[in-house]
């Protein structure tokens, strides 16, 4: 076979392009196994980081077995509240118990509605305006007008504010016999004029007051028996912010309600 110059060139072209495309070939491989390598090594290296991974599930997996017994802790935590004492619990763990001293009482020895600031309006108009549904006007000597009134003893609403008293929530006689007979006349004028606490004095139906007259929750309840825990939760609170006593039968019907008022 005689090859002229043209087709030796030509193949002498192939063989170049044969070699180069092989040297590139090649060199690419090395490159794709590079590359394949290291996502090899990353998945077997993934696997191996996985291992921890596939261990915390079984970890995991006993974590809601020990997870299992945790509501249980927080049921018993549950059980805890339920066995904390309530609210009003509380406020009875800090009263004293007494028997009462009746001998000596009179309505007198407790000055009140007294005009302790001056303003032209005593104290049972005070607690009138305060506890005022609708504020009245107010005029002249302390006059109210316009205004309207709740009872929550009796749950009765009245425009008339002769129709309500301002109730001793605590009563002054009952007062006298848990330790304000030990008191200066003062301390009794301060307590039957009491503004700084809005559970000592309440505007109420004239009826429901002297309903109540000076009994304690043993022998009297307001007939709104919805409101019978926050009445005994006030009257508790009166008695604590007066340093007064209990007897032993109020203590008890106090922790009656105790059980179930918050
Ligand atoms: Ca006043
Ligand atoms: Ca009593």
């Amino acid at each position: 076979m005689r090859l002229n110059r043209g087709s030796l060139s030509a193949i002498g072209g192939l063989i170049a392009i044969v070699w180069v495309a092989s040297i590139f070939s090649s060199a690419d491989e090395p490159v794709e196994q590079g590359t394949s390598t290291s996502p090899t090594q990353t998945a077997s290296s993934a696997p191996a980081s996985k291992s921890s991974p596939v261990a915390s599930p079984t970890v995991s997996e006993t974590a809601p077995a020990t997870a299992s017994p945790e509501p249980k802790q927080t049921s018993t935590a549950t059980q805890k509240p339920a066995a904390e004492p309530t609210a009003l619990q509380e406020l009875i763990g800090q009263l004293v118990v007494a028997s009462e001293q009746g001998a000596g009482y009179d309505r007198d020895l407790f000055r009140h509605w007294i005009d302790a600031d001056g303003d032209g309006c005593n104290t049972r108009r005070e607690v009138l305006i305060a506890e005022a549904k609708i504020q009245p006007t107010v005029s002249g000597d302390c006059d109210l007008s316009g205004g309207q009134w709740y009872s929550v003893y009796d749950q009765v609403t009245t425009t008339d504010p002769s129709d309500f008293d301002v109730d001793h929530f605590v009563p002054l006689k009952e007062a006298w016999d848990s330790g304000a007979y030990a008191w200066s006349s003062d301390k009794r004028k301060e307590f039957a004029n009491d503004l700084g606490f809005g559970g000592s004095l309440i505007a109420v139906t004239a009826s429901s007051n002297r309903s109540k007259s000076d009994r304690d929750p043993t022998d009297w309840l307001p007939s709104n028996s919805g409101y019978h825990c926050s009445y005994v939760t006030t009257w508790v609170k009166v008695k604590i912010r007066w340093g007064l006593t209990v007897d032993s039968a109020e203590l008890a019907t106090i922790k009656d309600f105790g059980k179930t008022c918050n």
